[in-house]
């Protein structure tokens, strides 16, 4: 006889947290969203905590190079797409790992031989004034000097006057060594009064600029999530097929996590990729795996020895894998459940393995559930597709915009390794679509917005800090229909789109 689950299995949106005490202490601004990203043993610290408790979803529409950076930036981590060649995968890897906060590639270069009248173009193209000038004219090459409107007069100086005649040249210019911090680049602004400061590597090759203009917004990252050298932590997926050719690659480019991407994680596929890990790299390699969605899948994962485990099989957004295959389990149910197998498997041996929610998160407060039901931390795809600095074009659809979004099992993404059980190399069916999502401007501003509202639901629950939310919350299932009662009811709306904006 199969076995049977007791009970319906429930979502997020059949849930609500019931307020709990709160001191006049709770107020938004005292509360910490620090949570561990990896295993730990009890007493001891995690190897890696992200500020935010936000990751974003392993998908070609979701987790590129600049996405990576502006999530880090937020204190939450990326992990680059692993559905292209491992080599692409590192590329980007190192595009992150490389990125200065606050040190910006230069769009407006020039050579030496190029005229005056060159110049007033580039500057009328680009409205930049400061520009280097290198020996191959690109934003990368050796420095040979800068031209800012200081160095010429247009209306004295005759257009085709090469630029080596008024350019600054190298030798008077003030640089910095690519090894200063951003705070000691701009000690160096404020000590020589510049507006701009070039920065070169050992060889003289220009890495790029730090402009005096920037050094407000760049004050202000307090949550950025930076490794022990200032570079941003970013994370990349792998698969269960060509790990042995990828982990080396990606381990090189400086990847700080890696995150077995799989529809089912309850495989023996997951275990042989997790031992060669461990085999090859010990501890000193980071890696998730999933998705589970049961205490037995996460018991197998835990002992096989994942770093975290992540959880959710069909709620995401883009997935059809519940119609197509008939396997998954409502998310809110499976992420309890795994929550109370971690919290046992933590009381038996000591080693808190965090988790984490993938998919299905639609509202704000559906990630406070999430975490106040037990989650680590959370995985989004939706969420992060709309917004500017994800890898896909904004486009206008019955005139909003739109940002495109499609899952990983789509006809479009092609990913067979994420569904492979062992069959020839491609996708058999689909198990994603490709779609839509209202455009919602920069991460920052929308990663901002939502972390307010989670930190005041956590105010109203009396909690400071993600652990004292889990043990503190009080949730109650709710009826569909108190579930009316829940919007906005029994009024004439003024501007009847206000019921479907999400977020
Ligand atoms: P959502 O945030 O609801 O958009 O869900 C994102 C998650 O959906 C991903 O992290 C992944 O687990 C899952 N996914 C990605 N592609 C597909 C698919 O094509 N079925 N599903």
């Amino acid at each position: 006889m199969a076995t049977f689950f007791p009970g319906e299995s429930h979502t997020f949106s059949e849930y609500l947290l019931v307020p709990g005490y709160s001191s006049s202490e709770c107020v938004p601004g005292n509360v910490s969203l620090a949570t561990p990203l990896v295993k730990f043993r009890r007493g001891e610290e995690p190897a890696l905590t992200l500020n935010t408790p936000m990751v974003s979803a392993i998908m070609q529409s979701v987790s590129g190079p600049r996405l990576a950076i502006a999530l880090a930036q937020e204190g939450g981590m990326s992990f680059i797409y692993g559905s292209q060649t491992a080599e692409d995968e590192a590329r980007m890897v190192r595009e992150v790992k490389a990125y200065k906060a606050g040190v910006v590639t230069s769009d407006s270069n020039l050579t030496p031989d190029m005229t005056l009248a060159e110049v007033m173009c580039l500057k009328e193209r680009t409205h930049h004034s400061a520009m280097p000038v290198t020996d191959d004219g690109g934003p990368h090459g050796r420095l040979l000097g800068i031209v800012t409107s200081r160095d010429y007069r247009p209306s004295r100086d005759a257009a085709d006057k090469p630029v080596r005649d008024f350019m600054t040249p190298i030798d008077r210019v003030v640089t910095a060594p690519a090894s200063y911090t951003l705070s000691e680049c701009n000690d160096i602004i404020w000590e020589n009064k510049l507006n701009q400061l070039p920065i070169v590597n050992d060889d003289g090759t220009l890495v790029g600029m730090v402009f005096r203009k920037d050094y407000d917004s760049h004050k202000s990252n307090p949550n950025e999530l930076l490794d022990s050298s200032k570079r941003y932590i970013v994370g990349a997926g792998i698969n269960t097929r060509d790990y042995a050719e990828r982990v080396p690659l990606l381990v090189e480019a400086g990847a700080d996590a890696l995150c077995i991407d799989s529809s089912e994680g309850f495989s023996e596929w997951q275990s042989r990729t997790l031992s060669w890990i461990r085999d090859n790299y010990g501890d000193a390699v980071k890696v998730g795996a999933g998705n589970v969605v049961d205490a037995e899948g996460f018991r197998f994962l835990a002992d096989a020895g994942a770093d975290f485990v992540k959880v959710g099989i069909g709620g995401g957004s883009i997935c059809i894998t519940r119609e197509q295959k008939g396997i998954g389990r409502g998310q809110a149910s499976a992420l309890i459940d795994v929550c109370e197998a971690r919290d046992r498997y933590f009381e038996e041996t000591g080693v808190y393995v965090p988790v984490c929610s993938d998919g299905g998160i639609v509202y704000d407060y559906h990630m406070t559930l999430a975490l106040a039901m037990g989650a680590d931390f959370l995985m989004l795809g939706r969420y992060f597709a709309r917004f500017d600095e994800s890898p896909t074009e904004r486009v206008t659809v019955n005139g909003s915009y739109m940002k495109e979004y499609w899952g990983e099992g789509s006809a479009r993404a092609r990913n067979w390794a994420r569904y492979d059980l062992g069959g020839d190399k491609k996708l058999s069916f689909v198990e994603g679509v490709d779609s839509y999502v209202p455009y919602a401007g920069p991460l920052r501003d929308g990663v901002q917005n939502s972390l307010l509202k989670i930190r005041s639901t956590m105010c109203n629950c009396g909690a400071l800090t993600l652990p004292e939310l889990k043990e503190k919350a009080r949730l109650t299932l709710v009826s569909a229909t108190s579930l009316v009662e829940g919007g906005a009811h029994d009024v004439v709306l003024k501007e009847p789109n206000q019921q479907v904006t999400l977020n």
